[in-house]
């Protein structure tokens, strides 16, 4: 199946349902990579300090929990690299400290892997890199077919996107390719009052009201479809239970026709598309979602503000 098919089956089924919904794996094409870039730079933002500062602060201390012997070689396996921020302070204790490893950063967008391996090559000439596109499931079995002792990273909070039920699939499936004592890093955003969280996905300059709008543009450009954008918009939502979830709302009732799909859909007045869940975590949450997967939490890594954690999880 092409990705457009599975852009166009996927829109149908999410504008034809009861309560509507885009896939936020979508959000993510060229210009919403950069929106997504420039949303990690807002104030409101929080996320990406809070884990710069750990990264920054702590690399001495969550390499330690890694529990790897010095001269021992293993893989760095980092799922969905980013721009390689945060993980720049980790690699540069590392090679400072004499250890013997591999980075392999895994992302969808090949893009971004040349941007992520162009930068840190040349910061790091000692560094041994080997990127991998694909996306995280597809790879796993791929990347785990070495016998290396392996550490994952899963940072940025980017398990929020997934329900708790995918979560916890998700983190099974991991945790099965892991050797015992092997390590998962996972970070994630923490619980914390509506009046921190809320701005961090309605900024000022409207930069994530870009990023969800976005959508609606991707759908007209590739699909045919005729959203006027003014007629949206954009909805952030919290719940003190840990819930962020995004919307796009109809102001008016209208009709949107997709060429595509030769399908007209219907919106009433305030109706809503949900387009984004951000969960956010405690140690509770987390031990459900690791119910049965035989990883447990053995390090936990906070910001100076205690908004955010680097879990480290042993097989
Ligand atoms: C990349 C999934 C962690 O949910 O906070 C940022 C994406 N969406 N602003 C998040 C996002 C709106 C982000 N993650």
């Amino acid at each position: 199946m092409t990705k457009e098919n599975t852009f166009l089956e996927d829109i149908d089924l999410g504008l034809s349902s009861e309560k509507k919904f885009i896939s936020s794996h979508f959000f993510y094409d060229k210009i919403g990579d950069e929106l997504f870039q420039k949303i990690m730079e807002l104030p409101e933002y929080y996320l990406t300090n809070c884990e710069l500062e750990i990264f920054r602060d702590q690399s001495e201390s969550i390499i330690s929990s890694f529990d790897i012997i010095k001269d021992q070689e293993f893989e760095l396996i980092e799922l969905g690299a980013g721009d390689g921020k945060k993980t720049q302070y980790l690699l540069d204790n590392l090679l400072k400290n004499g250890y013997n490893f591999k980075y392999i950063p895994v992302d969808i967008s090949q893009n971004s892997l040349d941007v992520i391996s162009d930068r840190l090559v040349n910061l790091f000439p000692y560094l041994t890199l080997e990127a991998k596109q694909g996306e995280y499931f597809t790879v796993l079995d791929e990347l785990f077919s070495s016998e290396k002792p392996k550490v994952i990273l899963f940072i940025g909070s980017n398990l929020g996107n997934l329900n708790d039920e995918v979560a916890h699939d998700f983190l099974n499936k991991l945790a099965t390719h892991l050797k015992p004592n092997e390590k998962l890093l996972l970070g994630l955003d923490l619980i914390k009052s509506r009046e921190i969280v809320l701005p961090a996905y309605n900024d000022a300059q409207g930069v994530t009201r870009e990023f969800n709008m976005n959508l609606l543009k991707r759908i007209n450009e590739d699909l045919g479809a005729n959203f006027i954008l003014e007629n949206f918009k954009h909805q952030p939502e919290y719940t003190e239970e840990g819930f962020a979830k995004s919307y796009l709302v109809s102001k008016i009732k209208q009709e949107v026709y997709v060429k595509d799909l030769d399908k007209t859909f219907e919106f009433d007045e305030n109706e809503k598309i949900h387009t984004e869940i951000s969960r956010k975590y405690n140690d509770e949450i987390l031990n459900d979602l690791l119910k049965n997967s035989s990883l447990e939490i053995s390090d936990k890594f906070l910001d100076s503000k205690n908004y955010f954690a680097d879990y480290i999880l042993t097989k």
